[in-house]
């Protein structure tokens, strides 16, 4: 980071006699740990108490992450006053910002920590870092230059905020983030405590994941695995099957994986995976999208009509 930006965040800080700060809506392990981290950081090194606020649902599983207690439904706080300084991060797009958007208007300050690419940034002064896995990597940076002081409570945080959004490693791009995980290791932060800190699902939700799997049908030779999930199991998965999909995703032969969703009658979500081959052409032509092998569509159809398209697509299927 350019020391002139941090003087700027630093200055900020100091001169703010109210300071909020949030993630994106519907938080996610980066969102929520990075948010808490900053409070702390800010409590640690200045003296002041930032009010941490989200919008949307918070998951299940980061219920016992240090300082949950902290963190606030922007609902259930007064955001009526103008805060001298908003600190926006992990947002990528102004869509995500939801509830807190007239808070990050009537800010006297707005100043954005992210790591996702955004042409049309909301921040006076924004602290970007798209090669960054987390927000969690760019506070830790930035804690490190400036010389910040770090408790486990941060320290857990920033961890928890690197494990999730690199999918525990997996998607790691560059050494850097491994070796700003060894030095939190050496801190003090252990993997299997912060890991075991999400093991926080609701049964239902892993009984349903369970059960969805269990029923899934297999075409094609075996090559192509099909689960479905109706309205009221699509609520217990909090609106994900992420755990269905990668279960099915070991299954040897098996090289995509469809996962369609009853959301309403006439409105089916379809989620699709590939291990090596293309399926995002797929989600096209269903008026979707996504990545080379993890795409997706909402289509307004019934489940049967649409489970008999996504068949029809996935035939003559290598
Ligand atoms: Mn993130």
């Amino acid at each position: 980071m350019k020391t002139e930006e941090l003087d700027i965040l630093i200055d900020k800080i100091r001169g703010a006699k109210s300071i909020l700060i949030a993630g994106h809506k519907n938080p996610d392990g980066d969102a929520m740990c990075s948010v808490l981290a900053l409070g702390q950081l800010i409590k640690l090194n200045f003296g002041k108490d930032a009010l941490c606020v989200y919008d949307g649902n918070v998951p299940d599983m980061l219920d016992n992450i240090p300082l949950r207690k902290k963190m606030h439904f922007y609902g259930r706080v007064d955001l009526t006053q103008a805060f001298d300084l908003v600190l926006l991060l992990d947002y990528g797009n102004k869509a995500h910002i939801g509830g807190i958007m007239p808070a990050v208007e009537n800010a006297g300050f707005v100043i954005e920590i992210d790591h996702h690419k955004n042409d049309d940034t909301v921040g006076d002064l924004c602290l970007n870092d798209v090669n960054a896995a987390a927000v969690g990597e760019i506070l830790f940076n930035i804690a490190e230059q400036l010389q910040w002081v770090r408790d486990s409570d941060v320290n857990e945080l920033i961890a928890i905020s690197v494990l999730t959004d690199t999918g525990n490693f997996k998607y790691a791009r560059r050494g850097d983030i491994l070796r700003i995980m060894a030095q939190l290791v050496d801190g003090g932060v252990s993997i299997e405590r912060v890991s075991n800190l999400l093991n926080n699902k609701p049964r239902k939700t892993v009984l349903t994941e369970a059960a969805v799997t269990s029923r899934t049908e297999f075409f094609y030779r075996g090559r192509l695995a099909l689960a479905t999930i109706d309205a009221k199991d699509y609520k217990n998965l909090d609106g994900r099957g992420e755990i269905v999909l990668s279960l099915l995703g070991q299954i040897k032969g098996v090289e995509y994986i469809v996962l369609l969703k009853r959301q309403k009658e006439q409105q089916t979500g379809v989620s699709l995976r590939s291990k090596t081959h293309p399926v995002n052409g797929i989600a096209e032509s269903l008026g979707g999208g996504g990545h080379t092998y993890a795409a997706g569509a909402v289509v307004h159809d019934t489940l049967d009509n649409v489970r008999a398209r996504v068949l029809e697509l996935f035939r003559g299927i290598k």
